[in-house]
């Protein structure tokens, strides 16, 4: 369509500032047909996707989406942000002048909807009517179908979310143009994808990929990039890549609430979603708030409260089973809606299977296609070893699926946070938890987290891939003022939580000398029991550690001599990482003196040993 007046435009799309946004895109990317969607639109566009081939079944009220072979993950290097003002560039946030950036975008989008439907998505990142909700309004334009039923599991999605927003010009404008997959050069020098966060504007604009990290505007970019963004341009709040869950106590009746970071694949959903260990079942519950974002604020009783800002989970499939995560596999089950991407799927049953799912892949292998959509039975001998799912497959799904959803997941007020962790993946020097008092030093904690490298080749043997508060492929402005608002936040607190480092990883050789999964639980609860001054561990250099017997190992075996190694602090390794974090920190722009103090406080304490 060459020329768009407000005539095409849905009618029920009455705020004249969205009506706006939508046309002045419409004119850019020409679109055949403009759709204004929400969640009750879910059944109709399902039929139309398995009707068009965007989508197959997968069993009973399952859905299979195939993805292009160039287009299966988030790509941090074609990813940006953007502002008018230098001074928000930093280490990680791939800083471009936003006026360069929006006209880059412009170009690459120009008329390249032509053809598709341009569907127009409100949504909000948050319960409705939280004192952070004017933060959490967008609307997604997007010609995509599959993205717009992943936002509907993901996102509060319908224009009455937008309804009654004291400033309705006030919401996140995203653009999603998926561009022709099979021309972008992707990982080419000549890439044409550009994924962009014009923080000062409250503009996305992501062109070239369907992919959730990439696509689905509400999650990563609005709810993490803008709104980390947003949080420190107001003072208001903090926007974390945070698990959030609750421990509810039966015996006492007392409820806690836990966030804390770990770098991608560290374990996030598995603990989100986790079960007590068995032996501890009839005492404790786990409740599910989380798994991937949480936003941040100080309430009038100056304690902090959180919330997760989305709707649903966008969880990696590979390694889900019945023993690592039984929560999720019950989400997923027949009948839940659940939209798997990139994982194997057999065409005559519509099962699905990804590596992990089951010790060994089906061994009927008719009717199995792999991820490329290409016949098991057909696969070379040089393909033999090629995993089936591809390694980022994934299961999209409601939060109302998830078994143990807390119960008042949905309080517009939020939770109130008894403690912060950390995780890193360590194979050494990090004992299994350890508890630190000072708010600074929690900070400073956060900005140094990291996962080891894991290959040798890359010369990095035992040091840590520094991954700032989980936050790296996600920051929006300088780390340093970054720092200095969790300060400025920590500062307003009259009751703080409780921060600690957790590490599920510590090996000898090969094993792991902690079983992980359900396990972690009896970390957590040393730490609870910390803050309520039961327990006193024993101070180290850098925390406090659980005194052996302070633990609760009741029916878990631990082969002898783990729990002391599992709780120690070796002291060469660790002036070792006080060096590389001191690299790592310098090479961070704007760091507050309040963090180096702190550096050298840990420092200082390890060097008197
Ligand atoms: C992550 O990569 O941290 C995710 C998934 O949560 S994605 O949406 O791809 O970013
Ligand atoms: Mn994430």
């Amino acid at each position: 369509m060459a020329v768009w007046t407000t005539a095409h435009i849905p009618a029920e799309l009455r705020h004249e500032s969205v009506r706006q946004f939508v046309r002045e895109w419409a004119e850019i990317t020409e679109p055949d047909r403009i759709e204004l969607v929400s969640a009750a639109d879910d059944a109709r566009l399902l039929e139309e996707a398995l009707a068009a081939g965007e989508l197959r079944q997968a069993g009973v009220g399952r859905f299979y989406a195939r993805s292009h072979p160039h287009d299966t993950a988030r790509s941090e290097a074609r990813t940006v942000v953007a502002t008018s003002d230098e001074a928000d560039r930093g280490r990680y946030d791939n800083w471009q002048p936003a006026a360069e950036v929006r006209a880059t975008l412009t170009e690459r989008m120009r008329g390249a909807s032509r053809g598709k439907t341009l569907y127009v998505v409100p949504y909000l990142m948050a319960p409705p009517g939280t004192p952070l909700a004017p933060y959490a309004a967008g609307v997604e334009l997007t010609d995509d179908r599959t993205v717009v039923l992943q936002m509907v599991r993901m996102a509060r999605v319908g224009i009455e979310y937008l309804e009654g927003l004291v400033d309705p010009d006030f919401f996140v404008r995203g653009v999603h143009v998926t561009g022709e997959l099979d021309a972008l050069g992707q990982g080419t020098e000549e890439d044409q994808r550009l994924f962009a966060t014009i923080a000062d504007e409250r503009t996305i604009l992501h062109f070239g990929s369907a992919y959730g990290g990439n696509a689905l505007l509400g999650k990563i970019a609005h709810g993490l990039r803008q709104a980390s963004y947003d949080g420190q341009a107001s003072g208001r709040f903090l926007a974390e890549q945070f698990l959030l869950l609750g421990i509810r106590d039966l015996e006492t009746g007392r409820t806690y609430h836990v966030c804390g970071g770990f770098p991608s694949a560290s374990g996030k959903t598995n603990l989100a979603m986790t079960l007590p260990p068995d032996a501890l079942g009839a005492r404790y519950r786990v409740d599910f708030y989380g798994d991937d974002i949480a936003w941040l604020w100080v309430d009038e009783q100056g304690r902090l409260r959180g919330i997760n800002p989305e709707n649903g989970a966008f969880g990696v499939a590979k390694d889900t089973n019945d023993a690592t995560n039984p929560t999720a596999m019950a989400a997923i089950a027949e009948g839940s809606g659940t939209i798997f991407t990139n994982t194997a799927y057999n065409e005559i049953t519509g099962e699905v299977w990804w590596e992990g799912l089951t010790p060994e892949p089906p061994a009927e292998v008719e009717g199995w296609l792999d991820w490329r959509g290409d016949p098991i039975a057909g696969r070379g001998p040089e393909r033999r070893d090629d995993p089936w799912a591809h390694p980022n497959s994934r299961f999209t799904i409601p939060l109302s699926r998830i078994p143990n959803l807390a119960d008042d997941a949905d309080d517009p007020d939020g939770v109130v946070i008894d403690a912060v962790i950390f995780g890193g993946r360590t194979r050494d020097r990090e004992p299994l938890i350890r508890a630190i008092d000072d708010l600074a030093e929690g900070v400073y904690d956060g900005l140094t987290l990291g996962a080891e490298a894991t290959f040798a080749a890359e010369g990095l043997d035992g040091q840590l891939r520094y991954d700032p508060m989980s936050m790296r492929p996600f920051f929006s402005y300088s780390e340093g003022r970054y720092a200095k608002h969790w300060l400025d936040v920590l500062g307003a607190l009259n009751v703080a939580p409780a921060f600690a480092h957790v590490n599920w990883f510590q090996r000898d050789e090969g094993r792991y000398l902690w079983p992980g999964y359900r396990e972690n639980l009896r970390a957590l609860l040393w730490l609870l029991q910390y803050r309520e001054g039961q327990v006193t561990g024993t101070r180290t250099a850098v925390g406090v550690v659980p005194q052996p017997h302070e633990l609760d190992l009741t029916g878990l075996e631990l082969p002898a001599g783990d729990l002391s190694r599992l709780l120690e602090v070796d002291g060469p390794r660790w002036a070792e990482e006080m060096g590389y974090r001191h690299e790592h920190l310098a090479g961070l722009p704007d760091i507050p003196a309040e963090i180096w103090a702190a550096h050298d406080r840990v420092a200082a304490a390890l060097a008197a040993g």
